[in-house]
């Protein structure tokens, strides 16, 4: 009974571990902008270039809402193939996908070609 009081123990310290361990929920944010630059001349091949508007619902490593002001930024892109068909200039609306564990993260899952963003 001993052992397998032990066993359990350990099989939901293992669990809890892996659970841990695992990608959080995160967080995700609509952000506008326009690109500045696209991959190449020293850029990662899903790294583009965004002056994006503010973020006030941003989120700092800790989790706290801090708010991100409208700055130029690199910004990465999940699937390369996402940015196909962009250019300098393109007003975009793009959702980057937050997460805070187990490491740090922020992704473009998506973006779109917009007419209004402010250039
Ligand atoms: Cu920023």
């Amino acid at each position: 009974m001993r052992q397998i009081a032990c066993a359990f123990v350990f099989m939901v310290s293992v669990l809890l571990g892996g659970i841990a361990a695992a990608a959080d929920q995160g967080y995700s944010y609509t952000v506008k902008g326009v690109i500045k630059a696209l991959p190449g001349n020293g850029r990662a091949v899903n790294e583009i270039l965004v002056k994006h508007e503010p973020i006030p619902n941003y989120r700092d490593e800790a989790g706290n809402v801090v708010g991100m002001m409208a700055m130029t930024m690199p910004f990465y892109v999940a699937d390369i193939k996402t940015i196909e068909g962009l250019s300098l200039g393109d007003a975009v609306e793009m959702v980057v996908e937050q997460h805070l564990k187990p490491n740090f993260s922020e992704n473009v899952v998506s973006i779109k070609r917009v007419s209004n963003a402010t250039k």
